[in-house]
């Protein structure tokens, strides 16, 4: 089925994916997927109506690819935060349709002077999607320089809910999290069989395997989200303040999304000795 170059929002290059699975839409500007409709049913990730879609820009919503940190730069508050990965232009370095129906793409970033600026290190990532009866999306980092580097990533996934008021998150009961919320950094654990949200909700659960099961009580959907060489998960709400302070977010959009992120942040960063890989993945299911 075909794979389609097209030009998207912005006049962004983009690739539109179709097969009997269903359809998705994945950037070249940061490898951002901002679509994925499975077959019989509706669009699975959110995406503002006020995002930007301009080189320099994250695109808002979808599944931001962040690397090589996550949150601000270590050291230097004028970087972008979560990296650079998603403000740069990907390489489409494979596309192909597979027996069983299903499509993969891959696109690649390596290091240039302009990122050795930001992050001395020579690297390779490769975020592959593939859209099957699940979507995944798996973002490979070789360390390609001559020295070990560490470095965070996270596959920052945007769900579209019906009003986060009704929706849970279950997979994080008893697991520890950093509460970030209102900008702080609160050590906690969680107690309760599933998250509910009434607030601004931000929190990091480092060493938690997943997976995790999205429940949308205002349209009756449910997405399970399975991890696989991501030691961390990242579930985020920024509700009605910090929705109002982000431009590139309307400030009633807030009940419709939740971030459930795939991640290895903080103690789970990575640490890459010359020439090693690791691949951080995300498998999304729709459960009906
Ligand atoms: O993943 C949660 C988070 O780190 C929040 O703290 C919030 O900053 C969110 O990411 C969005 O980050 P962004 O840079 O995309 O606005």
């Amino acid at each position: 089925m075909p794979i389609i170059d097209a030009i998207g929002q912005g006049g962004l290059p983009c690739l539109d994916l179709t097969n009997r699975f269903g359809s998705a839409r994945i950037y070249l500007h940061g490898a951002h997927v901002t679509n994925w409709t499975p077959t019989g049913g509706s669009e699975m990730l959110w995406l503002s109506a006020r995002s930007f879609f301009a080189a320099g820009k994250p695109i808002r919503g979808g599944i931001p690819v962040c690397f090589p940190w996550f949150g601000g730069h270590p050291s230097d508050p004028n970087q972008p935060a979560h990296g650079f990965a998603r403000l740069r232009s990907w390489t489409v370095s494979a596309r192909s349709d597979l027996a069983d129906g299903s499509t993969k793409v891959t696109l690649t970033l390596v290091e240039d002077a302009t990122s050795r600026t930001a992050w001395p290190h020579a690297f390779r990532a490769e975020l592959t999607l593939t859209l099957a009866q699940t979507l995944t999306v798996a973002l490979t980092v070789t360390n390609t320089d001559a020295a070990a580097f560490s470095c965070e990533e996270a596959l920052h996934t945007y769900f579209a809910v019906g009003d986060i008021e009704g929706t849970t998150v279950d997979g994080c009961q008893g697991r520890a999290y950093v509460d970030k919320a209102g900008g702080g950094a609160v050590e906690r654990r969680d107690e309760a069989e599933v998250i509910r949200f009434t607030a601004e909700t931000d929190r990091f659960y480092p060493a938690t395997p997943g997976p995790h099961l999205i429940t949308d009580a205002a349209t009756g959907r449910r997405i399970r989200v399975a991890k696989h060489g991501a030691q961390s998960t990242v579930v985020w709400n920024p509700w009605i303040a910090k929705a109002a302070k982000m431009p590139d977010y309307g400030d009633h959009e807030w009940p419709g999304m939740v971030c459930v992120e795939a991640a290895n942040a903080g103690s789970d960063r990575l640490h890459l000795a010359p020439g090693a890989s690791a691949t951080c993945a995300t498998t999304l299911e729709w459960v009906h």
